[in-house]
């Protein structure tokens, strides 16, 4: 099952369940927050705790159909990277490569510099070397046809951090797993901090990442929804970023001259919100004081962000992959059932913890 179809369903469960609690909880600062502002009342977000993970998809069947892999000493294998142009890649990067040399695996990788014919080539370079097993962290979702092409050649697929098309690449069959974070969970939980830092009451730019990307869809899905309880935070303007700083900051110029009455800006990525920052303090306006901005990843900048009041939180998405990778190669190596869909576990940064998990983020 897709993880889309069964997140909202867990995701609801455990967001209804801390809205109770932020309820219950008798709070009476926050009431007197809701009575200045005349919205907190109107919006459950404001007083509920963080979401946190989702609760564990159920129902994920096992990779039964998928190209076997043999158990051997010494694989051989390869790694299809989307880009290598910000600190999140580059981290992911270098945690399959130290966890790989950990476990004596060769591995080959190829960067895709964000360009998705480009990936496309590249893996299939890769399937002509016949790998023993093949990563993809796929660029959008369209890149089903080519992991179909590996599955077709005898090459299991794990894909990380992003997914393809399900009714192209049958999950089980056409790749063993998708190795990822709950991208709606996390746009439940930064509509929750942005709740907070705007007292719901927000104007607000939506910075996307790339159009088609798993990550851009399912956080623009789950902030939306989330907010949908709030009728006083709007989006009033949502643009595709390509998850980079420089687009970030060039769409947010172009952004706030068309909408100078926002308040607020969620990014689905730190390094579109460094950008929105950078555009937000070049027209004079105060970020964390004019303008609100929240975003997803925790990476050093984003956390020194945090700590320097820009920004009012970073949901975490972590890049450090290696070890989930390989260790669940492995497990398929030895027969152990694999799930279609394994969901990383993620923290929150806000200033309150942003300085003790700064000197060990990325
Ligand atoms: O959040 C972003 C990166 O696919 C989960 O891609 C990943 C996202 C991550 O470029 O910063």
């Amino acid at each position: 099952m897709h993880l889309r179809k069964i997140a909202p369903i867990a995701g609801m469960a455990v967001l209804s369940v801390s809205l109770l609690a932020g309820c219950g909880g008798g709070s009476n600062s926050s009431d007197d927050n809701a009575a200045s502002s005349g919205a907190a009342a109107d919006c459950p977000l404001v007083d509920a705790e963080d979401p946190g993970n989702s609760e564990a998809p159920a129902d994920v069947p096992t990779a039964e159909n998928a190209p076997k892999l043999a158990q051997s000493s010494s694989y051989s294998v390869a790694f299809s990277q989307n880009a290598s142009n910000n600190p999140w890649r580059l981290a992911e990067t270098e945690s399959m490569k130290s966890e790989a040399e950990k476990a004596g695996i060769d591995l080959t990788i190829t960067d895709a510099n964000n360009d998705q014919s480009k990936q496309i080539a590249d893996i299939k370079g890769l399937i002509a070397q016949k790998p023993d097993a093949l990563f993809i962290a796929p660029i959008t979702e369209q890149l089903g046809n080519v992991v179909k092409d590996a599955a077709a050649a005898g090459i299991p697929v794990f894909l990380l951090d992003r997914d393809v098309d399900h009714s192209v690449a049958e999950p089980g069959t056409d790749y063993v797993t998708v190795i990822q974070s709950d991208f709606i969970q996390e746009g439940k939980r930064a509509a929750v901090q942005m709740a907070k830092a705007t007292n719901g009451n927000a104007t607000i730019i939506e910075l996307e990442g790339t159009t088609g990307a798993s990550p851009a869809i399912d956080r623009k899905k789950g902030f939306d929804d989330a907010i949908k309880d709030c009728p006083g935070m709007k989006i009033v303007v949502s643009q595709d970023a390509d998850f980079t700083r420089a687009k970030g900051q060039s769409v947010t110029e172009t952004l706030l001259q068309s909408h100078p009455d926002a308040t607020a800006i969620y990014a689905h990525n730190d390094e579109m919100a460094l950008g929105a920052i950078a555009a937000v303090k070049a027209i004079g306006k105060e970020p964390g004081k004019d303008i609100q901005v929240v975003s997803i990843d925790g990476e050093k900048d984003g956390l020194k962000a945090v700590q320097a009041g820009d920004m009012y939180a970073t949901v975490e998405c972590s890049p450090r992959f290696g070890t989930s990778a390989f260790q669940t190669m492995a497990d398929y190596a030895a027969g152990k059932p694999v799930p279609t869909l394994i969901i990383n576990s993620d923290q929150l940064f806000t200033k309150d913890n942003a300085a003790e998990n700064v000197d060990k983020a990325y």
